[in-house]
């Protein structure tokens, strides 16, 4: 079989695996809500382990894509289940609040640390989500870029609306990418 038709299901569907990481309340489970529902809202509610969405979408050049997105808990205590949620993973949005300076360095300790327990390539976007509240301009993107080799670095805001869809389709194309190589 084919890896192209591996990523298909039997309805012609693109399938991947996407996971959302980085601290607690950077946003992420506000990202998907954003993304998916349309919808946001202002109280934090922490999340406990993992939790899947389905998001069907079309790309501009028309192939349909299921997206199985794992929302899962940056809070400390979930750290020991964590690497068992990432497994197969094949795009990671890697997380940090733009006016959250330690959300940004624990990218380059925790964060990156528990990203290599994925055993399989993957490709990796980062966010700087919360854009809408200002940037207090503390990323450096050369140290990101040689640390992770992201596909693209942007800003988002759950709140707004800015990049989010953006975010999920140029991770998806990226994970289409190598398929057709
Ligand atoms: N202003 C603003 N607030 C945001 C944005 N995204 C999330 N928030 C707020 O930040 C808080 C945390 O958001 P969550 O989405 O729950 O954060 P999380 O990363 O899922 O947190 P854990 O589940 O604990 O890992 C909530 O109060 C949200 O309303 C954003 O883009 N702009
Ligand atoms: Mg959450």
């Amino acid at each position: 079989m084919s890896t192209i038709m591996m990523k298909e299901d039997h309805f012609g569907f693109y399938v991947f695996k996407v996971i959302l990481v980085g601290d607690a309340a950077v946003g992420k489970t506000s990202l998907i809500n954003k993304y998916v529902f349309n919808q946001f809202a202002e109280d934090y509610k922490a999340s406990i382990g993992s939790n899947i969405i389905i998001k069907d979408l079309e790309t501009d050049d028309g192939k349909k894509v299921k997206l199985s997105i794992w929302d899962i808990a940056g809070q400390q205590k979930w750290e020991v289940m964590r690497p068992v949620y990432y497994q197969r993973a094949d795009g990671v949005l890697l997380i940090y609040d733009v006016t959250n300076k330690e959300s940004y360095d624990n990218l380059f300790t925790t964060w990156y640390h528990e990203i290599q327990t994925i055993h399989q390539d993957f490709k990796l976007m980062i966010l700087g989500n919360k854009s809408d509240k200002g940037d207090l301009k503390f990323e450096d993107e050369n140290a990101l870029n040689e640390k992770f080799n992201p596909i693209k670095i942007i800003k988002t805001s759950a709140k707004n609306g800015e990049n989010v869809e953006k975010a999920f389709i140029e991770l998806t194309k990226a994970m289409i990418a190598p398929l057709y190589e």
